[in-house]
Parts: structure tokens; sequence; C-alpha cells
């Protein structure tokens, strides 16, 4: 575009200036030393792993920054449409090793490293996790980054620098959660770029005048400032980096100088404090909303640097803003940032003088609008009072949008005022609330689900009425994805290595298309469809699955686990003290901690077990499997029953894992502060693990893929991406059980207006509920509140799935027997085992599949290569 402009100068000194990747050992040492010495002023005689650790990231970190200044210009000079992907939470774990292997320079630095007399393992342990979110919809965001730059196309993330992310989880001696801030910012970050030069004024309250038509002008209230800090996200064999561009709250000068100088030295830093206060801390409820001011503060600071940010980048171009939906699109994660649309709209009509119907245009060709859950308590919605006192000028927008909406419904609808009042963006009430979701889907140019079955339930309930004015052309589906360079190949590299070796194909082929591990799609594709020689064709073809009956790679894939589960035992050992029988089964249960997964089902499970196994005889006991229960998973600090749902666990554990009777064949144990890296370690090393949520709740789920793909087989509900997990997988290896979704509805509705005790209904969870309450467990009246909840409402349906689960988990003991045919339900999970030989097996769950959903049928967008 002729924009970039070089400083009076001498060109060519400059390019020469431009430093070059690091790629062999002698440079890479010289280069961690050089950091050594001048970025940590230390020396070798004071080096510790965590220097070591520091001065290697800013070593990885100055490759990094080749690539990510090269990907940047490229896209100036380009001028590609982008995208762009906002979220409030991105939880990205660990950045080195990541880094490491999407560059293909982690063999370099290892010898690098082990040349300067440290052990790159040990200091890929000193990095503290990103943990800038609550679990799946961060994760998400973090692995759709990955697999966007992985594929060359132009996205950017724009979220919040929280100097506090997740709080970490602590374990009080009578077993319950206790909750510590979590300073990740302690020592320096190695991977952010601050940008004193990338500020923004955002303001808050003031007053909104009206101007002669559709026009405002929002004057007064307080300013504070937006600074921008990059983080740089590498593709994997690519030179494209992209950027993840974090924002933090400051005050706009120092403090108040008028305050500071007449001696009233507190009142000066306060609104200091209070500036700094919008980004300290991440949120940690999840699925819940608490029309907290801060919250919406949070969102709107973000929402409207990221925009400024955005349209400033635009201008760049010198393109007219008409053009602005050809040039970029922006991908809403859930409703949190729906303040961009009304923000847009502001900066359109108000700054940029175009004309409100011309406005409305750009904006709902811009947004782009994917929903994460239907459960009815995560549906955002911000009382108007105080939307008015913080941002009148978008109270103002939000009821001149209502007008052209109301007038579409009527038209189509004439006179049904309940269907209006049902599609308002405002609630009626005391107070009046905003509706987000409503808002977010009147905004955008399209609406998405996460799962099958959840996009068919966003549109046969939370949207229904919107697919009635909008046809359902607007709603969609794009199943998440889940990144395997982390989730196999850096999680779990004994089993890539394996497969690589087997299937004499280099990683890259199959860490870049994951449908390589199973049936080449391509190929079966270009085959006419009613094909017997299919079949033939499929015994041609490489993949796993023609490994399958070989014994000596069924004992190679069995090894490979084995030393997952040891490595597990090795962190829980060294972590927590315990000893654990590798040789056991391990099933593992690691999400939030909800009612709706129902991590209580699990427990009182383990319990039936328990007292099943003490009831039997020595010699019946004899033929038991062994097995190893894990859980982990935080609760939100509110969230009582959740809470004592942890509790319940822990002292269960410490019940179960003394008795000699039974602890041989049954031990139990909640594993605190679950993280990204706990999860790197957890998931390879299962044998089985469950996402047990009542049917039609859970919109997805994502690590049910993750574990899938590193060879775990599921014991599940027929929910969110199980379902479709299984089509791929084959149904012999997902234990399926439950109520389906339809039935959910009349169940809840029996229990309500015709409730059958729990005795009657469910023996064998009476039991186990009332050892609870009598206190085999410790102290039973503290159970109570949670047991109650089963006994009464029992919303999320225990009662009713208990007995199938019960059975499912029997299945699953039977199969273990077995040792070899579970072995090949493992291979055939990791390479698809479907009968549908057109099917892409686990390739479908990679995120590089669902972001090509995304850049096609949503943003239109196209790959770029940065040469
Ligand atoms: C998911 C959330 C969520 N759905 C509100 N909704 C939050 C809602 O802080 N808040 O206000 C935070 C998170 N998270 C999860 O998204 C779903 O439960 C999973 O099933 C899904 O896999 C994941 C990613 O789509």
């Amino acid at each position: 575009s002729g924009k970039e402009k070089w400083p009076v100068g001498d060109e060519k000194v400059w390019k020469e200036g431009i430093p070059k990747l690091t790629t062999e050992v002698p440079a890479i040492t010289k280069s961690v030393v050089n950091h050594v010495h001048t970025s940590l002023a230390r020396q070798a005689y004071n080096l510790d792993n965590l220097g070591a650790y520091q001065a290697s990231a800013l070593s990885v970190r100055d490759n990094l920054l080749v690539n990510w200044n090269e990907t940047q210009s490229h896209y100036s000079r380009k001028a590609p449409k982008r995208a762009y992907y906002l979220s409030l939470e991105f939880l990205m774990g660990r950045t080195l090793d990541n880094a490491l292997l999407n560059l293909g320079l982690k063999d370099k630095y290892q010898t690098g490293i082990d040349k300067l007399g440290f052990n790159l393992e040990d200091l890929l342990d000193e990095e503290r996790d990103a943990g800038l979110g609550n679990g799946g919809l961060g994760r998400l965001a973090a692995c759709y980054l990955d697999s966007s730059a992985s594929q060359e196309l132009p996205v950017w993330g724009y979220g919040l620098r929280y100097k506090y992310g997740i709080f970490q989880q602590l374990i009080a001696p009578d077993g319950s959660q206790l909750e510590a801030p979590d300073p990740w910012l302690e020592h320096d970050n190695p991977w952010e770029l601050p940008r004193t030069d990338v500020t923004y004024p955002i303001r808050f309250y003031g007053h909104a005048e009206r101007l002669d038509g559709m026009r405002a002008i929002w004057s007064g209230g307080q300013e504070v400032i937006a600074m921008a800090y990059d983080t740089m996200i590498p593709g994997y064999e690519t030179k494209t980096t992209n950027n993840l561009r974090l924002w933090e709250s400051k005050p706009k000068r120092g403090f108040d100088l008028q305050s500071f100088n007449a001696g009233d030295y507190e009142r000066a830093v306060e609104a200091s404090n209070s500036a700094e206060a919008i980004t300290s801390v991440l949120y940690p409820n999840d699925h819940t909303t608490f029309g907290k001011e801060l919250r919406l503060k949070q969102q709107y600071f973000w929402t409207a640097a990221s925009l400024a940010d955005i349209i400033r980048r635009f201008k760049n171009t010198d393109k007219p803003l008409s053009e602005f939906p050809e040039n970029v699109a922006i991908q809403l994660n859930d409703t949190h940032p729906t303040l961009a649309i009304p923000e847009l709209m502001r900066i359109l009509v108000d700054e940029e003088d175009v004309p409100w119907e011309k406005a409305w245009e750009i904006t709902t060709n811009t947004f782009f609008f994917t929903n994460h859950t239907v459960l009815p308590e995560a549906l955002e919605k911000w009382p108007v009072p105080l939307m008015e006192t913080l941002l009148p000028r978008h109270m103002q927008i939000i009821y001149d949008i209502i007008p052209s909406a109301s007038t579409a419904v009527e038209r189509k609808f004439p006179g049904d005022r309940e269907r209006l009042a049902r599609m308002s963006i405002i609630e009626e009430g005391f107070p009046k609330n905003v509706r987000m979701a409503n808002l977010a889907c009147i905004g955008s140019r399209k609406v998405n689900g996460v799962a099958e079955l959840h996009s068919e339930l966003v549109r046969a309930t939370i949207m229904k009425d919107f697919v009635d004015l909008y046809g359902v052309s607007k709603f969609s589906n794009v199943t998440n994805g889940i990144t395997p360079r982390r989730w196999l190949d850096q999680c779990n590299p004994g089993l890539s290595n394996l497969i690589s070796e087997t299937l004499k194909l280099p990683k890259a082929e199959f860490l870049k298309d994951l449908t390589k591990l199973g049936v080449r799609r391509v190929l079966l594709s270009l085959l006419p469809r009613t094909m017997h020689i299919a079949d033939i064709v499929m015994e041609n073809l490489q993949g796993l699955l023609k490994y399958v009956d070989e014994p000596a790679f069924q004992k190679k894939w069995a090894a490979v686990k084995q030393s997952n589960k040891e490595r597990l035992a090795h962190y829980v050992e060294t972590t927590l003290g315990f000893k654990i029988n590798t040789r056991a089964m391990f099933d593992v249960q690691i999400k939030r901690l909800h009612e709706y997964k129902r991590q209580t089902l699990n427990i009182l499970g383990v319990i039936y077990r328990y007292l099943t196994l003490k009831d039997m005889t020595p010699e019946e006991r004899k033929k038991v499997n062994p097995k190893v229960v894990f859980f982990a998973g935080k609760a939100a600090p509110g969230y009582y029953i959740a809470k004592l749902t942890i509790r319940l666990i822990v002292n269960v554990a410490r019940v179960i894992n003394q008795d000699p009777d039974t602890k041989e064949l049954l031990s139990l144990y909640f594993l605190p502060d679950y993280s990204v890296s706990l999860a790197e370690i957890l998931i390879p090393a299962s044998d089985i693990s469950q996402h047990i949520s009542t049917a039609g709740t859970e919109a997805s789920g994502t690590s049910n893929m993750k574990f899938c793909l590193n060879g775990g087989l599921l014991v599940g509900t027929v929910d969110g991406a199980n379902i479709e997990i299984a089509e791929e997988v084959g149904e012999s290896n997902v234990f399926f059980f439950g109520h389906l979704t339809p039935a959910v509805e009349d169940l809840r509705y029996q229990h309500l207006y015709h409730p059958v005790p729990i005795e009657q209904k469910c023996p064998p969870l009476a039991r186990v509920l009332n050892e609870v309450s009598a206190g085999r467990f410790g102290d039973g009246g503290v159970y109570e509140p949670l047991l109650n909840t089963i006994r009464q409402t029992d919303y999320y349906l225990l009662t009713e799935d208990f007995d199938s689960y019960i059975q499912a988990l029997k299945l699953v003991d039977e199969a273990y027997q077995d040792r070899i045919e579970w072995i090949k339900k493992s291979i055939r999970t990791t390479a698809k085992a479907s009968h549908r030989f057109t099917s892409a097996g686990m390739g479908k769950f990679s995120s590089d599949r669902a972001i090509q959903d995304y850049a096609q049928e949503y943003w239109n967008i196209e790959s770029t290569k940065v040469e």
C-alpha cells in the first residue's frame, strides 16, 4: 500500500541490521548466554533454573520476533481481509515448549541448553501458566489462535491482560476449596511486548447529548487509558506468526494532580487505583452472570480499545468505511463482547458521520456471534439503569436499534405481542435489562453453536424466534476443535513419535493434517459413492488402522500409555506424596465443577463401587480389576454446591484410600489446581474419561476430543460433541449411557409434579446417599444441602441416570479385562475406527478444520504466505 516508509537514512544499513533466525546450536547458546549477561545481568555462576528458563525464553522470543515482524509487515503490504477474535478469555497455558515445537527448534535448543549445563525439560517446568480463562471457552480461543497461525490466516486475538488470572486452588484440611490469587506476572513475562505507543482513551459515565438526526455527542465522565501488550502466536512449520493483543488499563495521568497538590494524597491515588482495577482480575464464574459493574467496565474497556485499534488499522489502507466488512470480520466469543456492536455504531455515526442506515449495514456485515451454552443462568443481561449511567450513549443507540428490529417482527407476525416481547433487546421488569444474546444476534451476520446437537438446541430454544424471523440459514454449526500440536505432539511425544515411525510419515504431515491418521479423505472422495471397492481401497491406504492387529505395534502402543501413566504417578507422588498403582485402570474426570457436569454422579458412583467391594468376599475381590479415579477442577468461589462436591470427593478419598480391604482395588485422588499444564499430564495417562453431563446441557466439551486423540476411551452421555466423536471413532469405543435430550424436559416435569421417593426410584443410589448422610465419610450433616439437590428437585436427573451409569461402568470393566481388545479400541480411537469410510476420524476434531470452517463460511478470509 506504500504505507511503509523508511526513515531518513541509509536503507541498506537498515536492512543489514535486521535480525535473522537463530537456528544452529552455537548461535543458540551464544544468544542464551547473551541474554543471561545483558537482559538478566547475571552470569553462569549465579544462574538457577528460573534464570536459565528466562534467558532461553528471551532467546526463543527473539526468533519469534523475526517471524512476527515479517508477518506483520506482510499483512500491512498485502492488506488482506483480516479476522479478529474477541474473547474475554485466552487460556494459553505455557508458551516455551509450544514455541520451540512450532519453530521446529526443540532439538537444537535441547542440545544447546544441555551444553550450558541445564536440562530443557526442567526449564520448561519453570514457566507459569498463562491462566487467563476459566475453562473450555478460553482454551478454545487459544487453540483457534494456534490453528489460524498454522494455516497462515490473518487472524488476531483481542483480550484483556489480567494482572491475576484464574485463582489458584488450595484444599483446606477439612477438604474444602480455598482460593488464592494467581500472580502470574510476578517474574517478568518474556512473552509479552508492552506497547507504550499503542494507547487509546476510553470513556465511562458522562452524558450523551443528541444532535440533529441520529447523532450525539458523548462527553464528560471519566477517561482511562488502554495500553496494548502483544503476544506472538507462532504457526506450526510456517513463518506466519500472528498477534494476540491484550489491553491493560491505566489512569489517564499518573494521578489526580489537583488533589495531589492540595495534599490529599489518598484521593489522588484513588482515581488511579480505580482505573487500574479494570484489568486487575479475571472473573472466575463460568456459566453465571453476576451483574457486577466492574465486569461491565471490563467488557466495554476491551471492546472499545479493540475497535479503535481495528479501525485505525483499517484506515491505514485508505479504503472508504463503506468497505469495512469486505476487509474486517469480527468474531464475538459468546456475548461478552456484544458492546462492540453499539460501539461500532457510535464510532460510525457520531465520529465518522456515516448515516445511521449505512452504519447499521456495515455493522451487521462485520460481526459474527458464537453461543457457547444454552443454560439460562449463563445468558447475559445488564440492568438498564447501570447501562444508562456507565454508557449513556450506548444505551441510546440500543434504543435506536429497537424500532427497525421491531418493525421486521411486526411485519412478519402482525399483532404477536408476546413474540415481540420475547425478542426485544430490552427485557421488561424492575429494573429493565438489556439482553445481550438478542443484541448479539440482531447485530451479527451469522450465529453459531459449537456442536451439532448444541446448534440444534440454539435454533430450537434460545434463538427460536429469531430463526422464525431471519430464516434458518443465519444459524449454523461449527463443531469445536483442538490443536493437535499441543494436544498430541507436545503433551504426548511418545505417541506422536510412534505414529510417525509406524506410518513412516514425518510428524509435520499429520500434525498439519490430522485426517492422515485415518483414511485419506481426499482419495475416497474421488470415488463414486456406491462403491464396494471402497473397502478394497481402504486396504491399500495408509493409516494406523492397518496396524491394529499387529501384536508388536499393540505392545508399543501399550508401552506409550504405560509410560504416560507413570509420568502422572510421578507427578502425584512428588506433589502430593501418594504412591499410585500404575497397573490399575486410570479413570479421569477433569473440568470445571458444575452441577450440570455431574461430578456428583461420578463420586456417588465411586462410593457405590466401594460399597460393592466391601460386600464381596476376598475370593470375589480377586476377580476385580483395580481402578484409580482422578478428579480435578475448580469451583467458582461463590458456588456453594460445587464447592461442597469437592469437599465430598476429598473426604471420600481419605476413607477409601486407607481401607485395607479395598485400597488395592479402588483409590481416588482429587488433584488440586487444575490447569492447562496439569491437563497435559493427565490426558495422555487416561484409560477412560468421564463426560457425563445431563443430556442437552454441555454445549460441546473439548477435553473429550483430547482424550480420544490420545487413545483414551470415553464414558459419556449422548450430549455435546460426544455424539459426533462416537460417529467418527465408532460407537463401540464410546460407552454411552443415560436419557436423551428430548426426554429431559418431561423427566424434570415429572420430578416437579409427580415426585417418587428416591428409595423407590433408585434403591442403590438411595443407599449411597444414606451412607454419606450417616457420616461414613466424615460429618454427614455437612453434605445435606448437596444430597438434597438430588433427593428433592434433582434438576440434573442423577436419579434417572444412575442405574445406566453403573451399567456403563460395568461394561468398561468388562472391556478392560480383555487387555488386547482394549488396546485395539485405544488405537482405533486415535486412528478412527469408523465403519463410515468417508469420515475423517479424529481429524474432524482438529481446530484446523474448525478454523477453516470459520474462515470460509463466516469470515471470508484467505491464507496468505509470508515469504
Ligand atoms: C462454555 C461458557 C462460559 N460455555 C460464561 N459457556 C463465562 C460462560 O465468565 N463467564 O461469564 C465463562 C464461560 N463456557 C463452554 O464452552 C461450554 O460449556 C463447553 O461445552 C464448550 O466446549 C466450551 C467451548 O465452546
